[in-house]
């Protein structure tokens, strides 16, 4: 039996498999630029985020109607509850539909065909976070949280994510306060590829609750005590640090001394369709490369559901 536990950086785009890809290209008269799966599969070789983002964007080409998102947001639920994951905080990118034509309305109500029912088919309760493009401008985020407004009612909060490099999180300042003003939990990814800088304006700037990535906070050791001290989540992807090369092996991974610190680490799959493992195959991964205890994997599975935006009650009876 896998270790129950919350997954709470995983881009719904992202666990999009190359056979799904096909069956939707099929079904939509979309053509793929690769001759079959295996063509597409030897395609995932990055160097770096930005020649990951360019193959995540161009693959979403498939995904046109409420059915496929439903069917993508389907089978990523029917393979986390294979895995033990009983809750999962899923982002999207609605920005990336928009500007292919497909509205919101289709991508917001396809997921929901699946998150909608989940609990009931898969046992994963579930929450929506939408993300907005750091390499889009600042009016197009608020475009983006105004077409969302219809469905705020599935929407638990807001996040950032695609190239981070130049793209500070105070660009984002107006967007983050206007979500908050909705009452939208806050979430950014911080110190993935970008200084440790980044982390703290997150914080200061954008009221961020949950840190998405934050690896390199252990750049700056001030800055390790302040999230320790205020107990300031970390949603760790190892799998996917390997895959981008943010650290040279897995066991290089700075998660051990990142848990002696004292910081509230979790361990998730981010893009799992592109970084070789979903939330089980990153804690098996991190098990095996770095010789966590049982004791340190029990750990994170207990912070992912202190992490989570779960309410109380909800979050005793998960973990
Ligand atoms: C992402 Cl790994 C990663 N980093 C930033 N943005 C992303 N979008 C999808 N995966
Ligand atoms: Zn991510």
């Amino acid at each position: 039996m896998p270790l129950p536990k919350a997954e709470l950086h995983l881009h719904i785009e992202g666990t999009l498999e190359p056979e799904l890809a096909f069956r939707l290209a099929a079904r939509n008269g979309v053509q793929l630029p690769y001759a079959d799966t295996d063509a597409l599969r030897e395609a995932y070789r990055f160097e770096d985020l930005q020649s990951f983002l360019n193959l995540y964007y161009e693959l979403m080409a498939v995904l046109r109607t409420e059915r496929d998102f439903e069917d993508l947001a389907d089978a990523y639920l029917a393979r986390a509850a294979a895995q033990g994951v009983r809750h999962a905080e899923i982002f999207f990118d609605p920005q990336a539909h928009l500007a292919r034509g497909v509205d919101m309305s289709t991508v917001v109500e396809g997921l929901w065909r699946a998150l909608g029912g989940s609990e009931e088919r898969h046992g994963v309760s579930t929450r929506l976070i939408m993300c907005f493009l750091r390499d889009e401008s600042a009016e197009s985020a608020l475009a983006t949280l105004d077409a969302a407004k219809p469905y705020l009612d599935r929407i638990t909060g807001v996040g950032l994510d695609s190239a981070e490099v130049g793209h500070p999180p105070v660009k984002f300042r107006a967007v983050y306060e206007a979500a908050a003003a909705l009452g939208l939990r806050r979430v950014a990814h911080a110190g993935e590829e970008g200084p440790p800088a980044y982390i703290t304006e997150a914080l200061d700037v954008l009221g961020v609750e949950r840190v998405d990535h934050g690896l390199r906070c252990m750049e700056d050791p001030a800055l390790v005590d302040r999230l320790v001290r205020e107990r300031i989540p970390l949603t760790l992807c190892p799998l996917s640090n390997v895959r981008l090369r943010t650290v040279d092996t897995l066991a290089d991974h700075p998660l051990p001394a990142m848990l002696d610190a004292g910081l509230l680490c979790t361990v998730n799959s981010d893009d799992p369709a592109y970084f070789g493992g979903y939330a089980g195959d990153n804690f098996d991964a991190v098990h095996r490369a770095l010789g966590l205890t049982e004791d340190r994997l029990r750990e994170l599975a207990r912070n992912s559901f202190l992490a989570a935006f779960l309410e109380d009650d909800e979050e005793l009876r998960q973990r």
